[in-house]
């Protein structure tokens, strides 16, 4: 028996000693130690022995049983440390790589556009409102002077819904649901961004559907020497100071008179080149002193109050200010195109 479990410790040793992975040490100790295990087998034969044999085997079979469980113990702990230091030699980690880069988007140059316009015009005291692009005939047309039977009404000419219902054509509807809020009792001074729509086939110069500023002030001594001093304003800090104005005469239906603004050319400076196709000048912009007609429909007395209008299109301003050759750049959205105008 002695024998037995010399054999039987030194097996179970051996076999700890060849261990390769943590599991292997559990099945050891399950395969010697455990209840069905052999050790315990002895233990139970132990009856047959002698007296004087049973404590000499039983104090022997402990001490292999301890001996047996100490080197499995041992053995954990240096793998358990081998494998700790493996997985922290592979899963090193060079802080010292490069970051992969991120690729962050920014604002589109239209809506920087637009922003940079709305700043300038809160800066000159005006609040920024936004209107419903769906609109009622009464709102784009009737209540702007455009009365049924216009040629600016051309159903060849705007996307309509049903009959009295159609894509806005401009942003002045905007303006006419602001005058009619206040009742004729108070001064206006909004300007109103958006999209709006036009039955246009597209082209470099022409989209069914673009964007549009428009500015109104309503209020008593309102003077076209207003709309000329706020326009002249707006010109030189967008454009930069260097640049003038001028105005020339035109028609609109919803003013009167109407002008349309020009800026001196950047290139020439008002001498002629290719940029201004000779003439020194550039047109950016429509306006006029809003047409009795509409302030009486919008409940505002035209001999007690007045007020300028005028209208412009961003993606004219950003083509002109950038040089963008194509108006169906701003909505393809080629982010070749798009990242060019990324400040950040
Ligand atoms: C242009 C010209 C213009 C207006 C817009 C307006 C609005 C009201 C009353 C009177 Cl509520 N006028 N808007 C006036 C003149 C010109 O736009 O070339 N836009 C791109």
């Amino acid at each position: 028996m002695k024998e037995r479990l010399e054999e039987l410790q030194a097996e179970a040793l051996t076999k700890v000693e060849e261990a390769i992975y943590l599991s292997d040490l559990q099945d050891i100790r399950v395969a010697y130690l455990g209840k069905k295990g052999p050790i315990t087998e002895v233990l139970r034969g132990m009856g047959k022995l002698s007296k004087e044999e049973r404590p000499v085997i039983g104090e022997l079979a402990n001490k292999v049983r301890e001996a047996i469980a100490t080197e499995l113990d041992a053995k954990k702990e240096r793998l358990e440390k081998e494998e700790l230091e493996k997985k922290l030699e592979t899963e090193t980690i060079d802080v010292t790589l490069p970051g992969r880069p991120v690729k962050v988007g920014g604002p589109h140059l239209l809506t920087s556009i637009v922003e940079e316009i709305e700043d300038l015009f809160i800066g000159m005291g005006f609040e920024v409102r936004e209107g419903p692009e769906v609109e009622t005939d009464y709102y784009n047309f009737e209540a702007l002077n455009l009365p049924k039977g216009h040629p600016a009404r051309d159903m060849q000419d705007s996307f309509y819904i049903t009959e009295e219902l159609l894509l806005r054509t401009h942003t002045s509807p905007v303006q006419a649901r602001t005058m009619g809020e206040y009742q004729g009792a108070k001064p206006v001074k909004m300007i109103c961004p958006g999209k709006v729509y036009r039955r246009d086939t597209d082209d470099a110069t022409h989209s069914h559907q673009f964007t549009q500023v428009e500015g109104l002030y309503v209020d008593k001594n309102v003077r076209m020497s207003d709309l000329k001093g706020v326009l002249n304003q707006f010109a030189k800090q967008f454009f930069g100071e260097d640049r003038e104005i001028r105005l020339r005469p035109s028609f609109f239906p919803f003013t009167e008179p109407s002008v349309e603004m020009d800026i001196s050319c950047k290139v020439c400076h008002g001498h002629g080149c290719s940029v201004c196709k000779g003439t020194g000048w550039i047109e950016i912009l429509g306006g006029g002193m809003v047409h009795p007609r509409v302030l009486e429909m919008a409940g505002y007395d035209p001999k007690e109050y007045n007020g300028f209008a005028f209208g412009m299109g961003p993606e004219r301003i950003a083509m002109l200010k950038y040089g963008v050759d194509d108006i169906r750049h701003f909505y393809t959205n080629d982010v070749r195109f798009l990242k060019q105008y990324h400040k950040a």
